[in-house]
């Protein structure tokens, strides 16, 4: 039994992408992630904005009616934010300025939430930065 691993792992009985999630955490080996082949190209997603330094698609297992991810292209070691630099503040600015172009064209402006799991007790599956942009429903707080 493993306490934290559990409470990550939401329904995986019939939910793949929860179950991959569980098998993913801990991992925080810079090895390439799932989203290197979505900025390649290599996988399909769907995209809602791209810019040359930022690319914001929708999460294949939506919590929200708009559930949407938002990522730099060029990991440059940031796996998780508790990785930052100062040589990574105007990234870190430009996803937070891209999440709210995304707000925006979502139609979600009156009320969208910017998540950010940091590490294994906040349950990060994929190790490459990137900030969760969810609305279209009411939100409630406290989150879990
Ligand atoms: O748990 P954290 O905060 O690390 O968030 C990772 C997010 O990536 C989860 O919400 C997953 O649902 C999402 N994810 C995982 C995959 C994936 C995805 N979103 C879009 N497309 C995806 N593909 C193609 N493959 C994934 N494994």
């Amino acid at each position: 039994f493993h306490p934290r691993r559990s409470l990550c792992r939401v329904s995986a009985a019939n939910n793949e992408e929860a179950a991959a999630k569980a098998a993913a955490v801990d991992a925080d080996n810079g090895a390439p992630t799932i989203f290197d082949k979505i900025i390649n190209k290599e996988i399909p997603s769907s995209i809602v904005y791209e810019d040359e330094k930022v690319l914001a698609f929708r999460d294949v297992n939506p919590q929200a009616p708009v559930h949407i991810l938002v990522i730099p292209k060029l990991r440059d070691g940031l796996t998780q934010l508790g990785k930052a630099e100062p040589k990574h503040v105007d990234i870190l600015g430009q996803l937070l300025y891209a999440a709210k172009i995304v707000a925006e064209k979502e139609g979600i402006l009156d009320g969208f939430r910017i998540v950010i799991n940091n590490g294994p007790k906040a349950c990060q599956s994929v190790y490459h930065l990137h900030l969760h942009v969810l609305g279209g429903r009411q939100m409630k707080w406290p989150p879990g």
